[in-house]
């Protein structure tokens, strides 16, 4: 924990004590936040053996929580001999310092942000996935690099190691300036990749696919459900942003029509702004699709809270205007009586288990509903020297009826909207 190397795993797992601020108006009340704290900690390989609450209005500048409750944890982190105290919230850079010089040496003080860092550079397994990890942990570790080096900064005053470093600079300025260059190197890598990925999904835009992304609060099953749609085996697990890097995979619908399918990170309450900054262009991926599937776990009983959230987070990346289908998964876990009140107050949703398979059938008529809603309906006469486009209309387009002449296939389809451009040079005016 608190490691900023983007592929190392904790060895032995670090005694953790988890605090929190009950400050009253959240959506959130402090121990369900806690609780989600604690797996995410033992998701990162922690053990949770304590956990502190305060009640205050709003955080105390110096310290986060009030100075008695910082000795508080201070003397609980000694007798327990805890490694670290993880901070539901997000600390200052000054209070994180302050709170170490009252908790000691010996344990760390990091917060939420830090942990989730650690867990996605942890499960990042794409170059991209561990360029925008490492970018979002620079970006923390900047503004908190103060006073790790303030004995070199005192040599300098008097000679000695670190005295002659950087030529005048202080060594706390040369660490500065080295993460800022690494945070400009990655940045521009990482925008080097963006224009081989836009190069990629204008390809797709282009060819008209329609696109679907599975968009949801981490653990909801995602990758259980692009596996369950897709037959892929994308890694599933019983933890917390197993998923860190996209996945898209075609999928063939019933009706003969092609689409695609991502499935991307979880998110999950008080998700740092800084990640969902850097991992923008994993993100693109939902902001570009044409139907998202909002995925709930429905049987978690903080369901309606963890789908409000994901709404929030869709808005801040500027995906809220896209046609949205929400999908209860785990309906396998739920009684005859917890569905039908589901269905019953959920009318446009669909009720699924990726498990199980229950539901999903409905689910890929529903898809291939939205998929056809804005279709354009056209004849087009294909010469047969355009193979690619006969080849386009049959995986892209609805077929509604087709007859092979000497000029080229003439055929009546429904096209999605952006195909239809491609094919209007071929369209014949005077046949419906
Ligand atoms: N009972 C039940 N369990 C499910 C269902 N779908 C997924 N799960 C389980 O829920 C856990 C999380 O599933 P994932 O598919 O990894 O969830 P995810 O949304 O991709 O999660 P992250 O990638 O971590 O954000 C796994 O243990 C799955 O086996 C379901 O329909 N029923
Ligand atoms: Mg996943």
């Amino acid at each position: 924990m608190g490691r900023f190397e983007p592929q190392s795993t904790a060895p032995v797992p670090e005694r953790a004590i988890i605090v929190g601020v009950d400050m009253g108006a959240s959506e959130w009340p402090v121990e369900e936040s806690l609780a989600e704290l604690a797996r995410l900690a033992e998701t990162d390989g922690a053990e949770v053996v304590a956990e502190v609450t305060q009640r205050l209005d709003k955080p105390v500048p110096k310290t986060f929580v009030g100075s008695g409750k910082a000795e508080e944890i201070a003397r609980l982190a000694r007798s327990l001999d805890a490694d670290v105290v993880i901070f539901d919230d997000e600390l200052t850079p000054s209070q994180q310092s302050n709170l170490e010089g009252v908790i000691g040496n010996r344990c760390k003080v990091i917060d939420r942000t830090a942990l989730i860092l650690d867990i996605f550079g942890a499960h990042a397994k794409t170059r991209e996935g561990r360029l925008q990890v490492e970018l979002a942990q620079n970006q923390y570790l900047l503004p908190r690099l103060r006073g790790m080096w303030g004995h070199l900064v005192r040599e300098q005053a008097r000679g000695g190691i670190g005295s002659r470093f950087g030529q005048g600079e202080s060594q706390l300025e040369v660490d500065r300036r080295l993460v800022r260059d690494r945070i400009s190197t990655l940045r521009r890598e990482l925008a080097a990749l963006d224009l081989r990925r836009g190069v990629q999904s204008k390809a797709r835009w282009d060819s008209g696919v329609f696109r679907v992304a599975l968009v949801g609060y981490t653990n909801a099953g995602k990758s259980t459900l692009l596996n369950r749609l897709t037959g892929s085996d994308v890694y599933a697990r019983d933890e917390l942003f197993a998923t860190l890097d996209p996945t898209t995979r075609s999928l063939d619908l019933e009706e003969g029509r092609k689409v695609t399918v991502t499935d991307t990170v979880g998110f999950i309450q008080k998700l740092p702004t800084m990640l969902v900054e850097a991992f923008k262009s994993t993100l693109a991926e939902v902001t570009a699709a044409d139907l998202i599937l909002l995925v709930v776990d429905a049987a978690d009983p903080n369901a309606a809270k963890e789908a409000n959230a994901v709404r929030g987070i869709l808005g801040e990346i500027g995906a809220s205007g896209i046609r949205c289908v929400e999908v209860y998964n785990k309906c396998d876990l739920l009684d005859e009586g917890e569905r039908s009140s589901l269905a019953t107050s959920h009318p446009q949703a669909e009720l699924i288990s990726a498990s199980t398979g229950f539901g999903v059938r409905s689910l890929l008529y529903r898809v291939a509903k939205e998929a056809s809603a804005d279709d354009v309906t056209m004849t087009v006469q294909l010469p047969y020297d355009r193979g690619f486009l006969i080849k386009m209309v049959h995986e892209r387009c609805r077929v509604v009826r087709e007859r092979y002449e000497q000029a080229g296939l003439v055929a009546t389809v429904m096209a999605p909207r952006r195909m239809a451009s491609a094919l209007a040079p071929y369209e014949l005016a005077d046949e419906g």
